[in-house]
């Protein structure tokens, strides 16, 4: 069936995806100029629809259109941040399908009893700083103030980045919302995984989310002459680290469930004649079950032990970041897997390998995510794709929840 919703939901897509730090790529971090930009943007869709709009202490953009006799909301929405060199769904999709969804029950005059609030997060890919789901965290109330004492790489830390974004860092706590504002939380996400292309399905069910945890991992060696200092009198850190880097490969290749990723590494003093005396690389590591994902962190501990000791080296590890899994919520799944059905889709249930908002909103309320298939699987890639037919789907999936939606019987 097409509605033209699907040709909306990619037209403010692109519109979202003009708004870039870099000319010829997708990049951008939360609390910038982009950033603002963005949130301008979703505003005036928001209000095109008759949501009241506003930013929040962390940076969140919020609409909310009330319900004709229940307060509280079925909270809609993802993050408006990105990786580099993003693609232009991861995020924006979760936001903007929702609104297409509004404005197309908007155009055939139905109104729900229950509220609806749609949210833009702030910072869920955790690019800009070292922590990540930022503002789901503030909304559940878990974000600990410490962590706006963290810095970019422009030593800038959170707390004057929300100055300078408009918010004040010591306001972080009214963004926290209660469980009895909300129904339930459902995010629409790109799959950025091949099953669905596999199963041949536009839309699927989400299961679990896994957990994450991220690293940073210090090599110290000595620096030196790249001409004079013998072979074996060398105290190399990027050499140790890479020996590292290999062996942690091997270890989350050893069981079937993890993913290791050294996504940056900075080798310092970084002149092409000096032997590296320190290199700093990040670790991301995740699992779908939490215990083996601790027990992988131990084995690759012990290897980076073992690896400098023999190398007359120091180490040190520092866990910038921890999420555990999350399963998805039974009722509220269970509305979102009938409206894929009286959508016309086969019921397909998958896992996620990604992290998403919906992890730190699991402490607020219900949640529950669909995903939608994307081109070869791709993601965090300009590559990124999902298909006109696949954004009518998802908003048609969307509009049988919300239609059916039945809020829970008990107040939580
Ligand atoms: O890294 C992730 O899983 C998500 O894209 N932030
Ligand atoms: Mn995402
Ligand atoms: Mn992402």
């Amino acid at each position: 069936m097409n509605t033209g919703a699907g040709e909306q939901v990619l037209k403010y897509i692109e519109m979202l995806a003009q708004i870039s730090e870099e000319d010829d790529k997708l990049t951008r971090l939360s609390l910038t100029e982009q950033h603002r930009q963005a949130n301008a943007l979703v505003g005036k869709l928001m209000e095109s629809i008759g949501m009241q709009v506003r930013t929040d202490a962390i940076g969140n953009i919020t609409g909310r259109l009330q319900g004709s006799s229940d307060q509280r909301a079925l909270l809609l929405g993802s993050h408006l941040d990105s990786v580099r060199d993003a693609g232009k769904f991861d995020g924006p999709l979760g936001v903007i399908a929702p609104i297409v969804c509004m404005e197309s029950l908007k155009a055939e005059g139905i109104a729900l009893p229950y509220s609806i609030e749609i949210i833009g997060f702030c910072d869920e890919e955790g690019v800009r700083f070292p922590s990540t789901l930022l503002g789901s965290r503030a909304l559940a109330g878990t974000l600990d103030p410490a962590v706006l004492q963290e810095r970019d790489t422009d030593d800038i830390s959170i707390a004057s980045a929300l100055e300078s974004f408009g918010q004040n860092p010591t306001d972080i706590k009214t963004a926290q919302r209660k469980p009895d504002d909300f129904l339930g939380f459902v995010e629409v996400h790109i799959e950025q995984g091949p099953v669905l292309e596999k199963e041949n399905l536009p839309v699927g069910l989400v299961t679990a989310i896994s957990g994450a945890a991220r690293y940073t991992i210090t090599v110290t060696g000595m620096a030196g002459h790249a001409g004079t200092v013998p072979m074996g009198l060398r105290k190399d850190a990027l050499v140790a680290a890479s020996e590292c880097i290999v062996e942690i490969e091997q270890i989350c290749q050893s069981y079937n469930n993890v993913v290791g990723t050294v996504g940056t590494i900075q080798s310092m003093p970084g002149a092409g004649n000096v032997i590296p005396g320190q290199v700093e690389f990040s670790l991301d590591l995740r699992s779908s079950d939490d215990s083996t994902r601790t027990d992988a962190e131990q084995q690759i501990y012990q290897s980076i032990e073992a690896i400098t000791l023999k190398r007359q080296l120091t180490f040190d590890i520092q866990k910038t970041y921890e999420a555990a899994g999350v399963t998805c919520d039974q009722w509220l799944s269970n509305q979102l897997g009938s409206a894929i059905q009286n959508a016309g889709y086969s019921l397909c249930a998958l896992p996620s390998g990604a992290g998403h908002d919906a992890m730190a909103i699991a402490d607020l309320t219900r949640v529950a995510m669909l995903f939608v298939r994307c081109t070869d699987g791709i993601s965090h890639h300009p590559d990124e794709h999902i298909t006109v037919e696949d954004a009518e789907a998802a908003v048609q999936v969307l509009k049988h929840l919300l239609v059916k939606f039945q809020p829970h019987a008990d107040k939580s």
